[in-house]
């Protein structure tokens, strides 16, 4: 009979035999319940061997069984942490398995509310265009009826690459240039990046977005601004958003308008709201009948034609619709801030 050192001699062999073929992690599992199972494991009866023998040799097998235990143990935590590195080999090898799911990104939150803005006026049959966003002096002011010396031209307000060109201050200038190539009927929209020599705060930034809208037409009148923009709105903000007109001036419309919503945070209920600043109103848009002289600058003749624009930032209107106290947060590239804004 052989004696439990015999046993422990073979027993280990067994195991470095077992331990040298084992790969992944469930076969590591099944070679500790082999050895270290609680009710059948090989230590287990091992350590009942011990009952039957004589006193004087028990203490000496009793100590080696505990070696050879702990000696196990240790070996198989090791064995284990190898399975658990070699995981993603496995998962390579195996080509007919899914690839694991990435973040591949998502639409920043302007681009989102700028598709929202641009599916709303399509429904009403306009189409989108786009333009260079480096223009001449021509196209930003002069044919847009700015006068030589308005404010909005000096070197303070717009940025200049050189004497000739400079950075759009608006989208209007793709409006000029359309109206130059197609014939009333015109209904558009300009989504796009505007550029403007400003110090960056909490509202201001050198380039945001704005979207343009011009439509002109046969008996187009003011009627038509109102309703259209009117709808606009309701469908951004919802039926029951109340807006006004107040009187205004632009150098390319005549009359012009700017137009507020009510305030959605406190709806004119909070003299201190740090939305509206308590007025219970917040200024989101300019327009308003195109001037006879833009038209004459595009060959398209007043008596016979109108029309009617307008122009909105995008960014100033996420920061309302979302209440976003910082214009700043849509252009650091935060992931906690751009995911809030996609399910997914
Ligand atoms: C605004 C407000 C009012 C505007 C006018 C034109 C054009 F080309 F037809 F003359 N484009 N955009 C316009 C009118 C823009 O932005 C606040």
């Amino acid at each position: 009979m052989s004696t439990l050192q015999d046993k422990i001699k073979e027993y280990r062999q067994l195991f470095t035999d077992l331990a040298s073929k084992v790969k992944e992690a469930k076969e590591a599992e099944e070679l500790r319940q082999l050895f270290l199972g609680r009710k059948k494991g090989h230590l287990t009866l091992l350590f009942e061997e011990l009952k039957n023998l004589p006193l004087e040799e028990k203490k000496a097998a009793g100590k080696a069984l505990n070696e050879f235990k702990e000696e196990i143990q240790k070996l198989m935590t090791e064995l284990e942490q190898k399975c658990q590195t070699r995981k993603p080999e496995r998962l390579i090898d195996d080509l007919t398995q899914p690839g694991r799911k990435l973040y591949w990104g998502s639409p920043h939150p302007i681009t989102l509310f700028q598709r929202e803005i641009e599916r709303i006026f399509i429904s009403m049959g306009f189409s989108v265009e786009e333009g260079p966003e480096i223009e001449t002096d021509y196209y930003n002011f002069e044919a847009l009826n700015f006068p030589p010396h308005h404010p909005a031209r000096d070197s303070w307000d717009t940025l200049y690459i050189n004497d000739k060109l400079l950075l759009r201050t608006h989208t209007s200038p793709v409006q000029i240039r359309v109206m130059e190539k197609k014939k009333p009927p015109i209904r558009i929209i300009i989504p796009g990046k505007v550029f403007r020599r400003e110090t960056p705060d909490p509202t201001h930034l050198p380039m945001f977005y704005q979207v343009e809208g011009l439509v002109v037409d046969k008996g187009i009148t003011f009627a038509h601004l109102k309703g259209t923009l009117e709808y606009f709105i309701k469908a951004l903000f919802g039926e029951k958003i109340k807006l006004r007109f107040r009187p205004s001036f632009f150098p390319f419309t005549e009359p012009s308008a700017e137009v507020d919503i009510e305030c959605i945070v406190c709806h004119g209920q909070d003299p201190h709201c740090r939305v509206c600043g308590g007025s219970g109103w917040k200024e989101i848009l300019g327009a308003g009948m195109v001037d006879p002289q833009v038209f004459k600058n595009v060959n398209i003749d007043p008596e016979k034609y109108s029309g009617w624009a307008f122009g909105l930032g995008i960014d100033r209107m996420a920061m309302f619709a979302f209440q976003i106290p910082e214009i700043r947060y849509f252009y650091e590239n935060d992931l906690r801030f751009l995911r809030q804004f996609n399910r997914k």
